[in-house]
């Protein structure tokens, strides 16, 4: 039996499209050697960033998050690889910028908190639950012509 590889949702938020970094970060994911597997350009409804954040309910913090999400258009992605979701952390640095290495997508572009550009999953598992909320459609399964150049 194959078993589908490890996948991350990544999500570039209001902040980052609105300043665009769009592109800058696609290709850092490209670039490491990760697999593209959904991509789309999407207004949130409330309720999906609601679900999404629902661990954080009870943060005083939840309902800025959440309006925050949805202030504008923000881009879905899921990548897949070996690692990927722990090696996205990283690349996307901590949670407050200010703490974030240079070199990190939030080291480099964010300075706050409620303005940190991208959001990563922080275990496999959350991938799986935040690709089903994100695209209830389903992500796309291809072979990257590549990956013998990736893989040993
Ligand atoms: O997985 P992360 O996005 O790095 O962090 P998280 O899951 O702990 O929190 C989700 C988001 O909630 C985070 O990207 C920004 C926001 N957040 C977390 N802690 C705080 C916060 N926002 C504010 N204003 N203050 C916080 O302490």
């Amino acid at each position: 039996v194959s078993v589908r590889a490890e996948i991350s949702y990544i999500m570039i938020k209001p902040d980052g499209v609105q300043r665009g970094l769009v592109g800058d970060i696609i290709g850092r994911f490209e670039r490491k050697g990760y697999k593209l597997a959904a991509l789309k350009l999407y207004q949130t409804p409330k309720q999906v960033a609601e679900e999404h954040y629902k661990d954080l309910a009870s943060k005083p913090f939840y309902k800025d998050l959440v309006n925050y999400i949805v202030s504008g258009p923000v881009v879905c992605m899921v990548w897949e690889g070996k690692g990927v979701v722990a090696t996205a952390r990283k690349m996307i640095g901590a949670t407050n910028p200010l703490a974030s290495e240079p070199g990190t997508i939030r080291g480099d572009f964010a300075i706050e908190v409620g303005r940190n550009v991208i959001h990563g999953s922080d275990s496999p598992e959350n991938g799986e639950r935040e690709t089903a909320i994100w695209f209830p459609e389903g992500i796309t399964s291809w072979s990257q012509t590549m990956e013998p150049w990736l893989k040993e």
